[in-house]
């Protein structure tokens, strides 16, 4: 049968849409198998408005369908399949005016982000890139009558919406791998706000609360369609597969209401710095290390280059500093234990080279910070070394991925000192003495 709502009634499986109450910027497989999947096990009502981000393909199938659509849910021992209903309008990301009407409606009370690491256009120092063309566009068309193109030039325009039409505060909630999301959304949003008009600056600032977040669960690109959910009956042209894990920890306040997020298994918390550091660090510090080092030993998913002894040894080298790192009341055997299986389920194609996209900022978030940490101390960092060095040799080899960064990349791989270069644009602090380091266990691994 076709996956519709009204194939579902036709099933006895209620599926009347929600009214929408959360608007969702990035719709990609991450928000269907997360935030959809949390708000659709709280079943309190609250239905997602979800607007594509770069590209405004993964709509259309999902539209056609009613916002309906099975995620696979792939342990090592077989598939579990969910029809997820509660995303009641996918959108085209262009679609400022249906987003602005949204954003006006009081009885929409959360925003949330998926727009990827890059999405925000920050600087090396964390804040909004001013610099950046499309940003300095956005400013320009907000000013005027244009149309903003940026994730966050677009929510700009909502907040406008909302706050000319009086609908009051609302929750943002960045569910991007980027460490304190909250903060760093509050000054990216309010200061875009700010330059195109102060009163709008000063508006955020009194009515919206920024959430952070820290969001877990791996899930691979996928096209196509799965036994799985042909077998439970269903024709699906937008199945999402996923692992059986999830987790979500959240920090911050709600001035305008929330599902009962708490009842699907989200934990709310006074400090997130602590569970977002231990996920930050370790899953997806160990998935860009595994993302650099091993397409060149020849494999292609996590779970192959999990499986390699070297890079293996890589992984644990860095997670044995890493934890060091982390304040010492928070677990990290067991979760390392869990991680390790997790990467270790062959069942999710997980592609290494999805992660590589992005990876400047990425190794700037996720692995600098244990260096610093590290040289902080004065202790050895010889693992976070190894894991530098190892996307060092790649950006040198020119190893071809999606990245912003990919022009300064190029240059400081050809620039006199490339090693140097190339670590000044993640860590401009790091210290001569560590970039030697960095050095000689390239030259070391060129000789090995
Ligand atoms: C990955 C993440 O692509 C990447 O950079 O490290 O998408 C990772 O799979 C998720 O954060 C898992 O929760």
């Amino acid at each position: 049968m076709e996956l519709n709502r009204a194939s579902l009634s036709a099933a006895g499986i209620p599926s009347a849409p929600d009214p929408v109450r959360i608007v969702h910027l990035g719709l990609g497989a991450f928000h269907r198998a997360h935030q959809a999947w949390y708000t659709q096990r709280a079943g309190d009502g609250w239905g997602i408005a979800a607007f594509t981000g770069r590209s405004p393909r993964a709509a259309g199938p999902l539209a056609a369908q009613d916002g309906v659509y099975a995620l696979v849910e792939r342990g090592v021992d077989g598939d579990a399949v969910r029809v997820i209903t509660s995303i009641v309008e996918a959108r085209d990301g262009a679609d400022l005016d249906r987003l602005d009407r949204l954003m006006a409606d009081p009885a929409v009370g959360v925003v949330t982000l998926t727009i990827t690491e890059a999405g925000y256009r920050l600087d090396a120092a964390g804040d909004l890139d001013l610099d950046d063309p499309d940003v300095a566009a956005d400013i320009r068309a907000l000013r005027g009558t244009g149309a903003p193109k940026t994730p966050l030039g677009r929510l700009v325009r909502g907040l406008q919406a909302r706050r000319t039409a009086g609908a009051g505060p609302i929750a943002i909630v960045s569910c991007d791998n980027i460490p304190a999301n909250g903060a760093v959304t509050c000054r990216a949003l309010t200061s875009l706000a700010a330059e195109v008009d102060a009163a709008l600056g000063a508006w955020v600032t009194d009515s919206v609360s920024f959430v952070s977040t820290s969001v877990d669960r791996i899930t691979p690109a996928h096209t196509g369609e799965v036994e799985a959910v042909r077998e439970a009956g269903w024709h699906d042209n937008a199945t999402v597969i996923t692992e059986p894990f999830a987790d979500w920890v959240l920090e911050g306040e709600f001035p305008a209401g929330r599902p009962a997020w708490h009842e699907a298994g989200a934990r709310f918390v006074d400090d997130i710095g602590p569970w977002e550091e231990r996920k930050l660090w370790l899953l997806n510090g160990a998935h860009t290390i595994l993302a650099v080092a091993g397409p060149p030993r020849g494999h292609t998913t996590v779970a192959e280059a999990f499986a390699d002894p070297a890079c293996r040894a890589m992984v644990d080298a860095f997670w044995a500093e890493a934890v060091t790192c982390l304040p010492a009341d928070v677990e990290h055997v067991a979760y390392r234990r869990q991680l390790a299986r997790r990467f270790a389920n062959a069942r999710i194609v997980h592609r290494l080279d999805q992660i590589a996209g992005e990876t400047t900022t990425k190794i700037r978030y996720r692995l600098v910070p244990i260096a610093r940490h590290l040289r902080a101390r004065g202790e050895d960092a010889a693992g976070t070394i190894a894991a530098l060095a190892a996307w060092v040799s790649a950006a040198i080899a020119g190893i071809p991925a999606a990245d912003r960064e990919a022009d300064a990349v190029a240059a400081a791989a050809s620039a006199p000192d490339p090693v140097a270069a190339l670590l000044a644009l993640v860590g401009a602090d790091l210290d001569p003495d560590f970039v030697s380091q960095v050095r000689a266990r390239l030259a070391a691994a060129a000789i090995a």
